[in-house]
């Protein structure tokens, strides 16, 4: 199988940082993801294999619903533990950043990250990398970070001395990037890829439950009342949006991750091409937007035009900083700008 992505000079030079180094760091994004966990705790068991004094740091909270994986008992959060971290920062030797493009993707710890004086090594899918370090490895048309971590383990030959606490976190991390490989999937290396990872008897479906099949009673029911009540459909835009108001998310005794995936849902509906969710804040009076499209729409364009985004052709961000009536008079605005898209 070639699936190789370094050339020769990233290879050596990718080589060497390690060989070169004794105390390495692994950090992701903020409100990191599977991917972003699955990615650094992937990593993390290579730099083991290599015999490095290892650090996973994470900017803040990850979900539930990961802390199954093996060894996230190991993971250090840089909100809790600052003083900890940022000595950490001080004396590593060299620092790998997974899965984001720009240092305020890691919020506070952006400072350490950047004044540390560690090699630096980015390993990410998203557009438009803005990491200052010494080697760069940056694909965006990969499915997830996870898929970089295993193409370049393989690549220097450590995949096979590697067991299940490399083959879980990084099959995982593939399958929350592409929804379970519903989207962003379609190259075959992806799957000889996860046909190398069930070598190490890693059980697929026990993964996909974990991760999907892991809510409370009370998201069950916030997504029914959203998709009952709250669900605006725009057919002749083949579009919807939804938004949910802090006192709603309390109803539902909201915490971080409830309404995790809820925008995928009404992309359920045929013909649907654009999804947008508008979430309030919990204390701020901030509205968080995901959207969501099928084929070329690009979302990522709608979030920088609209709000204050970007992201993925398919997988978008943004914020409004305002009232949940505002955000949901700038989506109209929005959609009907997008209109010769759309319908
Ligand atoms: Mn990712």
């Amino acid at each position: 199988m070639n699936i190789n992505i370094l050339d020769t000079n990233q290879l050596a030079l990718m080589d060497q940082l390690i060989s070169d180094a004794n105390t390495v760091l692994v950090v992701c994004h903020k409100s990191p993801d599977g991917d972003a966990i699955g990615s650094s705790l992937g990593w993390a068991e290579y730099m083991r294999l290599r015999g490095k004094d290892v650090t996973v740091i994470v900017p803040d909270q990850y979900p539930d619903f990961l802390m199954w994986l093996p060894n996230t008992d190991k993971i250090v959060r840089y909100d809790k533990h600052r003083e900890k971290c940022d000595m950490l920062f001080k004396i590593a030797d060299l620092v790998f950043c997974l899965d984001f493009n720009t240092p305020s993707r890691v919020d506070e710890m952006g400072q350490a990250l950047v004044s540390s004086k560690a090699k630096k090594v980015l390993i990410d899918h998203h557009l438009n990398p803005d990491v200052p370090a010494d080697l760069v490895v940056s694909q965006p048309e990969a499915s997830s970070t996870c898929e970089l971590v295993f193409r370049i383990v393989w690549q220097m030959g450590a995949f096979a001395q590697l067991d299940k606490a490399f083959a879980v976190p990084v099959y995982c991390g593939m399958m929350t990037d592409t929804g379970g490989f519903t989207f962003n999937s379609t190259r075959p290396e992806i799957f000889q890829i996860i046909s190398e990872l069930l070598t190490k008897r890693i059980d697929k479906d026990r993964i996909y439950r974990n991760v999907y099949h892991n809510y409370s009673e009370d998201r069950i029911r916030l997504m029914g009342y959203v998709m009952y009540e709250k669900l605006v459909y725009m057919p002749e835009y083949h579009a919807a949006y939804y938004s949910l108001t802090r006192d709603e998310l309390k109803r539902f005794n909201y915490i971080k991750g409830d309404t995790e995936g809820l925008v995928n849902m009404p992309q359920q509906i045929k013909g649907l091409k654009l999804s947008i969710s508008l979430r309030e804040d919990t204390e701020k009076n901030i509205v968080w937007v995901s959207l969501r499209s099928v084929d070329d729409f690009p979302c990522n364009l709608m979030a920088e035009e609209f709000f204050n985004g970007g992201g993925h052709l398919n997988a978008s961000g943004g914020k409004v900083e305002g009232t949940i009536d505002e955000a949901i008079e700038i989506t109209k605005k929005a959609i009907s700008a997008y209109e010769n898209k759309l319908k």
